[in-house]
């Protein structure tokens, strides 16, 4: 019997399906069943998208100020909820509570809390010019369907509802089927306080049969999406052939580069946690590390100790550092990839297998692992695990570093540790990727443009960058 029953938010309700069907989510620690979920099809997407547009009208024209209003709200419920979605994160992911108490819950609060400010701070641009003045207006853009991930579900839905709703739009949400459970959680904070209904409306399901219909619908003209690159492509080739609004916050296979003069012990800090945040499963993560030669043994058996020093365990328990993985098929990808870097000559440092406690045999754990001695160009170093392991390599001038970085499909992050001011700001600029953290990792100001380049994806969201995605701006040409 599941912990949990999920059905649809459509138009201010809870529903199940029309056709009744069902899905099990499970709990990836302990191999059990979590929840049991509607499993959402066209005819409920249809259903959802209908509502959001009946409520579009009336939602478009609430004051900014009280859509401002409501987004607090939002951000109030989730506080006042705050223990019950960190330990149904945790459950869900397989994260540890703590970092759902540290990171998951607080950043969902704080994206609603960012938006609602955002929204009422907004400056759009006058241009007067000789015999005319323009001036720009900001208009919503009608339904938008938000499409999330598995690894940080409400931090990453949050993150595309806030902006949405501030700026007019009403929306249809579809969370990953792996973890469906917060979102759940975030509909009925929507209930709760009486969001007009079809503002806010949300379908589980699996991508090809709820995801698909939501990117192809006529009736959705944007699409926010976040996942892997190679579904990417698929909602990337339907959205545009319809002229859709369109983000999309890809993989990646992002590299820390370690030069010789770096703080030494705070860069092994700040690397490992890059490397193995979210046990790797995070699009940021610094999974490839590049390293000055004469600093490559001594960092990599710091990277090594600092693996080997985490606690795996139940995500609940409070002395867990380091927990199990989204899900049973996805730590067998994971461990695939391990027994590839074996096969291209890759030495295992730390980690490289199941955690030996029986206690964690049903749950989808795997060690934190560091691998060496592997050609940059090989498959494991290239190709996005999205999982605990990360591979070292040597450099020895910082342009071979730079080439490093580059070489490879994606271009989302990276970070960069030295103590050299110029050759830290010159790396930074020469690194292709959509963001770039010098001595530090994960910092983030809401303000600033955050997305990918390459195969990374497309498009920027944060702060007014969101606010003019999830709009049309329109210039006004008035002869004087
Ligand atoms: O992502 P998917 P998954 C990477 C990571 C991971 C891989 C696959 O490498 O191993 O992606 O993970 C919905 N039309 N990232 O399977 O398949 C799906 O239901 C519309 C990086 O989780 O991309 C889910 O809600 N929607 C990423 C969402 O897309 C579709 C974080 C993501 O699923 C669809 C997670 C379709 N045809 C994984 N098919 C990041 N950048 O942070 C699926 N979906």
């Amino acid at each position: 019997m599941a912990d949990f029953s999920l059905d649809h938010f459509i138009d201010g309700a809870f529903h199940p399906s029309l056709s009744g069907r069902r899905f099990d989510d499970p709990e990836p620690a302990r191999g059990r069943v979590l929840a049991s979920v509607a499993r959402g099809a066209a005819d409920d997407v249809d259903r959802a998208v209908q509502a959001a547009q009946e409520a579009g009208r009336g939602w478009a024209l609430t004051p900014v100020a009280e859509r401002s209003r409501w987004l607090s709200r939002i951000a109030d419920g989730i506080e006042a909820r705050f223990e019950e979605f960190a330990a149904a994160e945790a459950r869900d992911t397989g994260k540890p509570l703590s970092l759902c108490r540290a990171v998951d819950i607080p950043r969902a609060v704080a994206n609603f809390r960012f938006f609602a400010g955002a929204v009422l701070h907004d400056e759009l641009g006058c241009h007067p010019m000789e015999g005319a003045l323009n001036y720009t207006l900001r208009r919503p853009v009608g339904v938008f369907g938000l499409i999330s991930p598995w690894n940080l579900p409400i931090y990453l839905l949050s993150w595309k509802v806030a902006p949405a709703l501030a700026t007019g739009n009403t929306v249809v949400c579809k969370p990953s089927e792996v973890t469906p459970l917060s979102a759940g959680l975030l509909a009925d904070v929507v209930r709760e306080i009486g969001l007009p209904p079809g503002v806010f409306n949300l379908v589980h399901g699996f991508g090809p049969e709820a995801g698909q219909r939501l990117v192809e619908h006529p009736d959705v003209p944007g699409i926010s999406f976040t996942g892997g690159t190679a579904t990417g492509k698929i909602v990337g080739a339907t959205a545009s052939a319809q002229f859709k609004k369109l983000s999309l916050e890809l993989g990646g296979k992002n590299a820390s580069i370690v030069f010789a003069d770096c703080d030494l012990e705070a860069t092994i800090e700040g690397v490992a946690r890059a490397g193995f945040a979210n046990q790797g499963q995070i699009c940021l993560c610094g999974s490839r590390v590049l390293v000055e030669r004469p600093l490559l043994e001594r960092f990599t058996e710091g990277l090594a100790a600092w693996a080997r020093a985490r606690v795996i365990g139940d995500p609940l328990d409070p002395a867990t550092t380091f927990g199990s993985l989204v899900s049973l098929a996805h730590r067998d990808k994971v461990e695939g990839y391990v027994a590839l870097a074996k096969e291209e000559g890759g030495r295992i440092v730390a980690g490289g297998r199941r955690p030996e406690d029986p206690a964690l045999g049903e749950g989808a754990f795997f060690e934190p692992t560091v691998v060496a001695d592997l050609p940059p160009g090989c498959r494991t170093a290239t190709e996005e695990i999205f999982g605990p392991v990360i591979t070292v390599h040597p450099f020895d001038t910082e342009e071979e570093a730079v080439a490093l970085a580059n070489a490879v499909r994606y271009g989302l992050a990276g970070s960069v540790w030295t103590q050299n001011l110029g050759r830290a700001h010159r790396v930074a600029a020469n690194v292709e990727s959509g963001m770039i953290w010098v001595n530090c990792w994960l910092l983030r100001d809401l303000r600033v443009p955050f997305g990918g380049m390459k195969d990374s994806g497309v498009g920027r969201e944060g702060g007014r960058h969101s606010l003019d995605f999830y709009s049309e701006l329109r210039n006004v040409c008035v002869k004087l």
